[in-house]
C-alpha cells in the first residue's frame, strides 16, 4: 500500500478563474464546441461566486467568477487575468496521494474531503504547485455526475458544430528562470513523478530568445506535465513575456487531443478560433517529416496544421493564440499517430511564429 505514480488514472477537469464565468461558459462553448453541462450560482444557494461546467468527450473545463468583491477569485483575476487555478488528476485515493505529498514536503491547499450525495461518492484534495496554481486529486469511480454541488444546466447551448476535441494531453507550466529544475523535483519527490524528456537551449532556440524545458510524468504515462523556464537570449523569450504579464509563473498552456486534427480546426475555424500562423515555407522544407502520412499536405497547409515525427509515429498539431487579453494562457490541438514527442521539429518554426506575435504587441 501506499501512494505511487503509478496510481494516477489521468487528467480530469481543468478550472479556470474568470471575471465573468457566463460569458466565458458561451464563448468556450461556441468556439471549442463544448455543451455546458453543469451551474452553480445564486440560484443554488452558492451566493459567492458562479460556475459552469463545460464538457466534450472526455475533457472537463470548469469557469468560475466571484459576484462578491472581498471574494479570493477576484484578486487571482485582478493579478494574473483570466487563467487556469485548478488541475485536477484522477487517482485511485486523493487521501494517500495528499498524504504522500504532503510528508515530501507539498502545502495543503485543500484538505482531503469526501462528498456523498445522490450522485455518489466524491471525493479529493489539493496541493499547492507553482504560481497561484493547485492539483486537485480525485476520485470519480463511484460518482455518476460531473462534480458535486451544481444543478444540471437547462438554460440554452452555444456549440455550432461537432468539434471532436476528446481528452487532456498535457499540460504546460511557465516558471521563473533558474525554476524549472526545482519544479521537476518538486513533481518527482511529492507525486512520484518522473522527469523523461529534457529540451535545452540548442534544441529550442530562436535568433532572439530561447527557453529550456523539462517533461515530467507519472511512472505510467497517464499525465504529463511540461516545465518551461526561460533561457538568455538576445531578445525578451515569450516565456519571459508570459511570467511579466502574469506577474507569476503558471499555465502556460493546454494541449488538447483529438482523433481528427483536420476537421476539429476546421470547426474551431469557423467558430471563429484564431491560431498562430506557419509561414508557406514551412511547407516546402517538411520533407521526409510528411512522408507515409494519412493526410494530404495540401489540406494540412490551408490550416496551418504542424507536423513531426519519431520512429515510432507522427503527431499534428496546431497552437491557438493567447485565449484572453494578456498573452499567457492558449490551447495546443494534437492528434497523435503513435508519436509520443512533442513536436520537437516544430519548436523553430513555431517560436519564430510566437516572437512575429511578440513584436506586434512591443513586446520583444
Ligand atoms: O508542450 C510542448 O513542449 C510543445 C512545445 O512555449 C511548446 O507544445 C513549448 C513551449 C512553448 C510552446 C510550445
Ligand atoms: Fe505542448
Amino acid at each position: 500500500m501506499g501512494y505511487a505514480s503509478t496510481d494516477i488514472n489521468g487528467f480530469d477537469f481543468i478550472h479556470m478563474y474568470v471575471g465573468n464565468a457566463k460569458h466565458s461558459a458561451q464563448v468556450f462553448a461556441a468556439l471549442f464546441g463544448f455543451k455546458i453541462v453543469g451551474y452553480k450560482g445564486p440560484e443554488t444557494g452558492c451566493r459567492d461566486h458562479v460556475s459552469y461546467i463545460l464538457n466534450q468527450n472526455q475533457l472537463t473545463f470548469v469557469v468560475s467568477a466571484a459576484i462578491v468583491p472581498e471574494h479570493a477569485m477576484h484578486n487571482f483575476v485582478n493579478k494574473h487575468g483570466d487563467g487556469v487555478h485548478e488541475l485536477s488528476i484522477r487517482v485511485k485515493d486523493p487521501k494517500e496521494a495528499l498524504d504522500y505529498a504532503v510528508a515530501k514536503g507539498a502545502n495543503t491547499a485543500r484538505d482531503f474531503s469526501v462528498s456523498e450525495d445522490e450522485n455518489g461518492r466524491f471525493s479529493s484534495a489539493s496541493i499547492d504547485i507553482y504560481g497561484d496554481t493547485i492539483i486537485t486529486f480525485i476520485n470519480r469511480e463511484e460518482y455518476k455526475a460531473f462534480l458535486p454541488g451544481y444543478q444540471a444546466y437547462e438554460g440554452p447551448q452555444f456549440a455550432r458544430n461537432d468539434v471532436g476535441l476528446t481528452h487532456i494531453d498535457h499540460i504546460v507550466g511557465n516558471v521563473g528562470e533558474g525554476e524549472m529544475n526545482k519544479w521537476a523535483a518538486f513533481f518527482e519527490q511529492t507525486m512520484d513523478l518522473e522527469t523523461y524528456v529534457h529540451f535545452d537551449k540548442g534544441d529550442i532556440s530562436t535568433q532572439y530568445s530561447s527557453l529550456v524545458s523539462k517533461v515530467v510524468r507519472s511512472k505510467n504515462s497517464a499525465v504529463k506535465f511540461p516545465i518551461n523556464e526561460p533561457a538568455a537570449g538576445l531578445k525578451k523569450s515569450q516565456i519571459e513575456e508570459y511570467l511579466e504579464v502574469n506577474y507569476d509563473a503558471g499555465v502556460q498552456h493546454i494541449a488538447i487531443a483529438t482523433d481528427n486534427l483536420i476537421q476539429a480546426i476546421s470547426a474551431m475555424e469557423s467558430n471563429g478560433v484564431t491560431f498562430i500562423e506557419t509561414p508557406d515555407t514551412y511547407y516546402e522544407v517538411i520533407g521526409d517529416r510528411a512522408a507515409g502520412i494519412h493526410e494530404a499536405v495540401e489540406d494540412l497547409k490551408k490550416l496551418n496544421i504542424l507536423i513531426d515525427r519519431d520512429e515510432e509515429g507522427y503527431l499534428l498539431q496546431l497552437f491557438t493564440q493567447p485565449l484572453g487579453d494578456r498573452p499567457t494562457l492558449f490551447l495546443e490541438f494534437i492528434q497523435r499517430e503513435g508519436c509520443e514527442g512533442f513536436g520537437q521539429n516544430n519548436f523553430q518554426s513555431l517560436f519564430e511564429s510566437i516572437e512575429r506575435e511578440q513584436a506586434k504587441r512591443g513586446n520583444l
